[in-house]
């Protein structure tokens, strides 16, 4: 891999966009090493938690627009086969995706941070629904998860009119978790990566899939999903730890099990 960097290191599976020259835009080939990525971190034990972040000044400018217009691509198979599995991807897989938005992210680059579990930016970072400038609609998964986060008239707004939206206004209207300084960014994303990879893993994947699940389910629906996923998370190894650990007065050392 060599448009993205991929480490695993203390049960975290860190991805770092790196094609820094072109904003880390997406050609086909970073899409399929992001998509490998993810699921080498769903399919490993050693990965307990995912952060997503972008090499040099920005986090993705969308995709590569030159890629896009060289003769025999088809723009339908670019969404078919970079975006939709990317985003997929990172909603299906049951750890704690965490994305630090290091600069600006502009087109498919600011939904698939909006489709992260917890997105943080620094304070220079900028979020652009850059589609409509270029005639093109705004798709990974942007037209799902935006009205969801912040309503129609917002979503709206910025889709027709492709403002750029600092991360302060991104933090104020609930699409990103919270804003550092630049220079402190890495660091606390880090922290909470960390934070995650020792918790919980099973039971913090079960609330993923319930929160992806509420998404389209009614109230019975949900609250019968929540029985079943407390059930599978009373079963975990964790759950016990947790328990004994709060009654032996003691931190709890979770397994991911
Ligand atoms: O196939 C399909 O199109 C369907 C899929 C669509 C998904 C999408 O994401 S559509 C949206 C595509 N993205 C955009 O339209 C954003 C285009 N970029 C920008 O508007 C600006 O670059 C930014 C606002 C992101 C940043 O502006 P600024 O002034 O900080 O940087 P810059 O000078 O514009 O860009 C720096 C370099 O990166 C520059 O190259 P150069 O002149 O240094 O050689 C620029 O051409 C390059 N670059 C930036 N964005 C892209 C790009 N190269 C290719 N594709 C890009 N998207």
């Amino acid at each position: 891999m060599s448009n993205i960097l991929f480490s695993i290191h203390n049960s975290v599976g860190k991805i770092i966009l790196n094609r820094p020259d072109v904003l880390n835009s997406f050609n086909m080939s970073m899409a399929k090493e992001m998509q490998a990525a993810i699921d080498e971190c769903a399919a490993s034990n050693a990965v307990r938690c995912v952060l997503i972040t972008g090499e040099g000044r920005a986090f993705s400018a969308g995709q590569d627009l030159s890629a896009a217009i060289e003769p025999g691509v088809e723009i339908k198979q670019i969404v078919r086969e970079q975006y939709n599995p990317i985003i997929l991807k990172l909603r299906q897989i049951e750890k704690p995706v965490v994305c630090a938005v290091n600069g600006v992210a502009a087109g498919a680059g600011a939904n698939i941070a909006f489709a992260c579990d917890i997105a943080l930016a620094a304070s220079s970072a900028t979020f652009i629904q850059a589609f409509s400038k270029i005639g093109l609609i705004p798709d990974s998964a942007g037209t799902f998860f935006l009205p969801r986060l912040i309503g129609l008239q917002r979503s709206t707004a910025l889709m027709m009119l492709g403002d750029k939206l600092t991360a302060q206004q991104a933090m104020e209207y609930g699409l990103i978790y919270k804003v550092f300084p630049d220079e402190s960014l890495m660091a606390e994303a880090e922290k909470m990566a960390a934070q995650l990879a020792s918790m919980p893993t099973k039971g913090l994947g079960y609330t993923k899939r319930l929160l992806n699940a509420s998404l389209h389910n009614d109230l019975n629906e949900q609250l019968q999903m929540e029985e079943n996923m407390q059930d599978a998370a009373a079963k975990t190894y964790d759950h016990k730890e947790g328990v004994k650990a709060f009654l032996e007065k003691r931190k709890p050392v979770f397994k991911g099990e």
